[in-house]
């Protein structure tokens, strides 16, 4: 099993404490937060991982409904070596079942679909996987998802091998690691997830 890095842990304190010092000095100054603004540093913590030439950036899902069975995950992925590789597995305890889905047009249709194959990231790349582009499709999801509460999974890379990583979970419907849920209304209904029900 691989070492794997959790490089921004101290930065992340150092920025959070920061956070809580500005919010402390705006109170005195009466300057009413936004609810929430204070707990928006702990939702973006960043995890990060390497393993060989690959760095993992970032893990993260969004809370889903509890009884939800399908749930999406995103990460970015660094190949800084100089030959490719490829991921060619996910899991994590909290599904049956992990696939990467690619998002295309079809006659001005968003569908999505499983990739065919593995991931490859070429020497230098970056790979995204990000809300309406590739994501980790979570199928057979068990137990409930919870904003706040990271769940693990590992990344199998032909080259880089086994690599034990942790999702952060995000607001239902948060476009982004660390930013506000779309709420009530906007992508609520019409999420990924949501179209997944439907085939
Ligand atoms: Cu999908």
């Amino acid at each position: 099993m691989r070492k794997l890095v959790s490089r921004k842990l101290v930065l992340q304190n150092l920025v959070l404490q920061n956070l809580v010092l500005q919010n402390l000095v705006l109170q005195k100054l009466g300057v009413g937060l936004l609810a929430g603004a204070i707990a928006l540093p702990v939702a973006a913590a960043a995890r990060d991982y390497r393993a060989g030439a690959i760095e993992i950036d970032n893990p993260w899902s969004r809370a889903v409904p509890k009884g939800a069975s399908v749930a999406a995950g995103y990460v970015t992925i660094k190949n800084t070596g100089t030959e490719a590789d490829r991921l060619v597995e996910s899991s994590t305890p909290v599904a049956a079942k992990v696939e990467i889905h690619q998002m295309t047009m079809d006659n001005g249709v968003m569908r999505m679909r499983p990739l065919s194959g593995a991931l490859e990231i070429k020497p230098g790349e970056t790979v995204e996987l990000k809300p309406q582009s590739l994501h980790f499709m979570m199928t057979g999801v068990r137990g409930p998802i919870e904003q706040g509460k990271p769940f693990k999974g590992t990344l199998v890379f032909e080259k880089a091998g086994p690599v034990e990583v942790e999702f952060s979970v995000e607001a239902p419907g948060a476009p982004a690691p660390g930013t506000k849920g779309a709420g009530t209304k906007a992508s609520g209904g019409h999420d990924m997830h949501d179209m997944h029900d439907m085939h």
